[in-house]
């Protein structure tokens, strides 16, 4: 069906949308009530834990980020995975 919700990571001064197959898995796992997520993104492994919605790298927790679920089109939405909208 249409999409409606999406997931965020902090950035300054706004919120990057993960790139669409780690937003797939997410959401899957988010679906599924599983606790937290292990990514691999740009050859690191990082947390997505649920219940305290950050994001953190595995081996270096101090690198955290807030996470969110929200609706597609946010108007604070700086772009996709570092890739900044036009
Ligand atoms: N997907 C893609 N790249 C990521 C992700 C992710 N889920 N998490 C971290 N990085 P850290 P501004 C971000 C990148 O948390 O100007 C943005 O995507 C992260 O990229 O310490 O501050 C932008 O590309 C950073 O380059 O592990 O809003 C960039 O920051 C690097 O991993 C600047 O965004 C270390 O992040």
């Amino acid at each position: 069906g249409i999409e409606v919700h999406t997931w965020y990571y902090e950035g300054r001064g706004g919120w990057w949308q993960y790139d669409e197959r780690t937003c797939a898995e997410i959401e899957s796992a988010y679906l599924a009530t599983r606790r937290r997520i292990e990514l691999l993104i740009a050859g690191f492994l990082y947390v997505v834990d649920f219940d305290s919605m950050v994001q953190t790298r595995r081996n270096d927790p101090h690198r955290r980020r807030r996470v969110k679920r929200d609706r597609v089109g946010i108007p604070d939405r700086k772009g996709v995975a570092g890739i900044r909208l036009p």
